[in-house]
């Protein structure tokens, strides 16, 4: 557990990472108490230097006893590096945030969206972890509509970013798109095919059942994180050649009919959600609007006139933000608070 202080000693685990600088970011943006900041990445970045508020901190390799001393450690390394250090890391005493999807699902591991479930922070272990980026954003605009209205079915697709590949995959898609505009042939390293002027129906393995990882991570994220079994959800998830931001169609059967105007009403009180919706005036949400923005943004909020009571909508959020960083400096705002 958390003791009170008036600043503490913080970790992040990944940080030369997308997710680990974008987390650097927001600590500093929201000035995070912090009384020393520790960075921690694979060796091959051992002692490179990170600036963090005008100071340059070297990036440590993950030891035994590293963690000793450290209040708080976000981790965005990736679902190995978490299943192995995040237990060492809570058995040293230091809470745990951790950004990948190894300890989601565990039932002894609180999965939080500070809008939607901050209760569920008093019963963690060492470890809490930040959901899935796509499932952050649709619950946080879910949550306000289930509790007026009660949610028995959502369809999502989604149109994900490449950032939420990591660093490596925004490279691919700025140097494809170069070379295709530059006539040269390109290379494909990270994804099956080219990601420039291209749209890809496949986000993680492909399961079983047909589905990729992803789209059940959206499907059982959100149903522990809503603390209801009985929503259903179907997800196919799409990566599209754009930097940041993930934007989702949303179709949601609700058992209470809303109209349209009401939901814009119950999402325009609703903490984390901002109502972009004026089509009359071109107004909606895109990527080039949200960027860098903590809100989800919901807009082309209409009636599903095919049921009886179904609303579409179409939500964009930053990933890097709201979708990892913001979440798990959130979380970490409401443990100290
Ligand atoms: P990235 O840009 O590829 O960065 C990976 C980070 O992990 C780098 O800092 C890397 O350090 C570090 N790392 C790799 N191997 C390591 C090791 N053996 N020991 C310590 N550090 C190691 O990826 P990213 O986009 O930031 O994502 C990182 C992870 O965050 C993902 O794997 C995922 O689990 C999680 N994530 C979560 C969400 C979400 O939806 N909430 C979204 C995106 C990512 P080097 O630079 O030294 O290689
Ligand atoms: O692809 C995206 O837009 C989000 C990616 C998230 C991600 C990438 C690599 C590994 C995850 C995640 O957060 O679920 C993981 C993982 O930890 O499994």
């Amino acid at each position: 557990m958390l003791k009170k202080k008036n600043s503490y000693v913080v970790a992040v685990v990944g940080a030369t990472g997308a997710v680990g600088q974008e987390m650097m970011l927001t600590l500093e943006q929201r000035d995070f108490p912090i009384q020393s900041l520790r960075l921690f990445a694979s060796e091959r970045s051992e002692g490179k230097e990170l600036d963090f508020k005008g100071q340059k901190i070297k990036v440590e390799r993950l030891t035994d006893d590293c963690f000793k001393g450290i209040d708080i450690a976000l981790f965005s390394a990736g679902a190995e590096r978490s299943k192995i250090w995040a237990p060492v890391a809570a058995k040293s005493g230091c809470v745990v945030i951790d950004n990948s999807s190894q300890w989601r699902m565990d039932p002894e591991v609180p999965l939080v969206v500070p809008e939607v479930n901050s209760h569920d922070l008093s019963w963690h272990k060492g470890i809490i972890a930040n959901p899935n980026c796509s499932t952050i954003q649709m619950v946080v605009v879910l949550k306000p509509i289930h509790d007026v209205a009660r949610i028995k079915r959502v369809v999502v697709t989604t149109f994900q970013s490449v950032s939420g590949t990591g660093m490596k995959a925004m490279d691919e898609l700025m140097t494809q798109t170069t070379d295709i505009l530059n006539f040269r042939e390109i290379k494909t390293n990270v994804y099956p095919y080219q990601i420039a002027f291209n749209v890809l129906p496949h986000i993680d393995k492909f399961l079983e059942n047909g589905y990729t990882k992803e789209e059940m991570k959206m499907v059982n994220e959100t149903k522990k994180i809503m603390g209801d079994d009985s929503i259903r959800v179907t997800a196919t998830t799409v990566r599209v050649p754009v930097f940041r931001c993930h934007s989702e169609s949303l179709n949601i059967e609700t058992e209470k009919k809303l109209t349209a105007n009401e939901t814009r009403a119950i999402l325009a009180k609703a903490k984390g959600v901002i109502v972009y919706d004026a089509p009359d005036k071109n107004i909606y949400p895109m990527p080039i609007i949200v960027a860098d923005k903590d809100e989800t943004y919901v807009g082309r909020i209409r009636e599903d006139e095919s049921i009886e009571n179904g609303i579409n909508m179409w939500i964009v959020a930053d990933n890097l933000r709201k979708g990892a960083a913001l979440n798990a400096v959130q979380i970490a705002e409401e443990l100290i608070k």
